[in-house]
């Protein structure tokens, strides 16, 4: 009782201002009502008056030595990397290196982490990266999708955008480690990504945010009437552009049916402008329809422009391939419920969201009927709709970025209340701490949504941590959803800038202890060995091929294969370490000191770090991976002899 969050005045404005069926509290499991609200009931108490009582509060603490029920899969922004975090429990779990380049793992150093961030430039960005270390050191990743197969997730990947360098990546749920990452031509900017859903994944959608001159190499700067923005799908399995579609607008948010016919995304800047009061001058935005089939039509009867190596296909207004609905001005999240029937495109600009009825899609685009007649439902929910999550029961909860609240809402009522009937949607609204951005539930973005679990990612958290400077941490909320009502449970602070996350019941995801060591991750250093005669599971030795020097290392703790070794000033080396221990988790480091090489070598994987050799000197190389009694002793030296003058 006396739930602060739960007594918001706008909230228990809303409540008493409800009509019949509205809003329901203190019926359901005894849910808590605050002073000043009032009994009614909803749609769901009137049919089950005897539904079983259940728990408000779900249990949340995970005690010591209790593993989580979920796996989120948290973006990180401008940090580049993927988070791996338990729910409930919100515990940090693991970082994986992605776009960025990480310190302890030695992403973006080692040559196994080179050639995923390298093998999948555009030509022209190899070019201009030549000067610059060969690889980006940024990425922005906004958004972790998980693959699936018939409408639910089966555990093989994780695809992330990278809007910072227009970039797609992919991370094996196996071994949590990024194995591809790929560069889309014509497109500026990834931003919304989604994966199909049904049959399977399949294609990648990627949205291209902002609009460029094609090609962008110079020829038109300012006749921005010549700018256009691209949708990708990605082929998921191959890491391939299977396709390109030239749209009207600049494209936000994206996601796909659970029937394998469409993907559809939020567009603002239908005005085509440059500046903020340019793209904002319309009343009205669009959500595009992309037709899948037609698009794969096109491709094979060869109606397209090959444009960077890839087909693009002409989807602008009057295209057969795609349809524009209108909506209010500047939408942004785009989200297909579990039913399989609704999609919502949140209004951002615009108090409401549009919900739409996918199963109309076919006689929109045989011009049976107009844009706007998809269009099943608009609820006004609050300022600043931005992202809409569900719970498998019907309702929607959206976050309302300007307000700082959750609004829980029920999709059918808003269908009753456009066709005119007087009720109100609004079933509940929370306050959350502050601006929320992207929420999400457990399995929410799932044929299996569950209704358990909701996470609001709050952009700012102002003071509800200890001050840390004036750059402050945001806040991701956990909130307790099983009720009628939403209960805040757990704040979680994070560093810049978890978007969007993925909820996923643990029973999806296996990944293994120990690498298998035929994994095509450390496939040319198997290669390598083979070709210099050497066992990398038992051989510690250096073999000379004039400058070029390779260094094989055998660790188990607490010892290298090698406690020292010589080359020449100049020489280039390349060091390959194999962790040879079976011990689950026994993970060492191998890190030279003053040349700036470390690396991650996990159980059963050989890792490689390529360098020259120019200081002349000692160096000691060390174990950094805390691994043993004596893993302080875990060191060799490397002796560079100097150039003879
Ligand atoms: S976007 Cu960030 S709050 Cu990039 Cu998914 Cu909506
Ligand atoms: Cu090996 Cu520390």
């Amino acid at each position: 009782m006396g739930d602060q969050d739960h007594e918001h005045g706008l909230s228990r404005r809303t409540l008493l201002g409800s009509s019949a069926v509205a809003a329901g509290v203190g019926l359901v499991g005894g849910a808590t009502l605050g002073t000043g609200g009032t009994l009614i009931a909803t749609a769901e108490a009137q049919t089950k008056p005897s539904s079983p009582a259940r728990p408000a509060i779900q249990k949340s603490e995970v005690h010591p030595g209790e593993l989580d029920e979920y796996y989120v899969f948290f973006s990180s922004g401008q940090t580049g990397e993927l988070r791996i975090v338990g729910l409930p429990s919100m515990r940090e779990l693991m970082r994986v290196p992605v776009f960025n380049r990480c310190s302890a793992t030695g992403w973006g150093q080692t040559n196994e982490s080179l050639k995923i961030l390298t093998e999948g430039l555009l030509p022209e960005s190899r070019e201009f990266l030549k000067t610059r270390g060969g690889t980006y050191v940024n990425g922005d990743l906004h958004h972790p999708h998980l693959s699936f197969t018939e409408g639910t997730y089966d555990g093989r990947y994780a695809f992330m955008n990278d809007k910072a360098n227009t970039r797609v990546a992919r991370v094996r749920l196996d071994v949590m480690k990024c194995d591809k990452i790929i560069q889309l031509p014509n497109q500026h900017t990834v931003h919304g990504l989604r994966v199909q859903k049904y049959p399977r994944t399949g294609y990648v959608f990627c949205n291209g945010e902002d609009r460029v001159p094609l090609p962008n190499d110079g020829h038109n700067l300012k006749k921005t009437k010549d700018y256009h923005a691209i949708f990708t799908a990605v082929d998921g399995d191959t890491m391939k552009v299977a396709w390109q579609v030239m749209v009207d607008g600049n494209l936000d948010n994206v996601d796909a049916d659970y029937q394998g016919k469409y993907a559809f995304a939020t567009c603002y800047n239908s005005e085509e402008g440059v500046t903020a009061a340019e793209m904002t001058a319309n009343d009205q935005d669009w959500v595009v329809i992309f037709n899948l089939k037609r698009i794969e039509e096109a491709v094979k009867k060869g109606d397209f422009k090959e444009m960077g190596g890839v087909p693009v296909i002409d989807g602008r207004h009057g295209s057969p391939y795609t349809r524009y609905v209108p909506v209010p001005n500047g939408p942004h999240g785009m989200n297909t419920a579990p039913d399989g029937i609704h999609i919502v495109a949140n209004g951002k600009l615009s108090p409401t969201v549009t919900v739409m009825d996918v199963r109309l899609f076919d006689q929109l685009f045989d011009d049976k009927i107009k844009p706007r007649d998809v269009v099943v439902a608009e609820p006004e929910l609050g300022l600043g709709p931005l992202h809409t999550a569900y719970d498998g029961k019907g309702n929607g909860y959206t976050t309302l970025f300007i307000d700082s609240q959750i609004c829980k809402w029920n999709i059918d009522l808003a269908k009753r209340a456009y066709k005119g009937e007087k009720v109100n949607p609004i079933i509940d609204k929370l306050d959350v701490h502050y601006q929320p951005g992207h929420n999400h539930t457990s399995m929410g973005q799932t044929k299996e949504a569950d209704g358990k679990w909701l996470i609001s990612l709050n952009k700012f958290s102002k003071d509800r941590f200890l001050n840390v400077g004036p750059l402050k941490p945001e806040n991701d909320q956990l909130i307790d959803i099983s009720g009628e009502k939403m209960k805040l449970v757990h704040d979680g602070p994070s560093f810049a800038e978890p978007h969007d996350a993925t909820i996923v019941h643990r029973s999806k995801i296996n990944p293994i202890s120990v690498w298998d060591r035929a994994d095509p991750m450390f496939s040319d250093a198997v290669k390598q060995a083979q070709a210099d005669g050497v066992k990398l599971e038992e051989d510690s030795k250096v073999i000379r091929d004039s400058d070029k020097v390779r260094v094989y290392i055998v660790a188990t703790a607490p010892n290298f294969g090698l406690t020292e070794f010589d080359v020449k000033q100049g020489d280039h080396v390349t060091v390959y370490v194999t962790n040879i221990d079976t011990v689950e988790d026994l993970t060492h480091g191998f890190s030279i000191v003053n040349y700036g090489i470390q690396m991650e070598v996990a159980p059963h994987a050989t890792a490689s770090v390529s360098f020259t050799a120019d200081r002349p000197g000692v160096y000691w190389y060390y174990c950094s991976w805390f691994c043993h009694a004596m893993h302080m002793e875990m060191k060799g030296r490397m002796l560079v002899e100097p150039r003879s003058v």
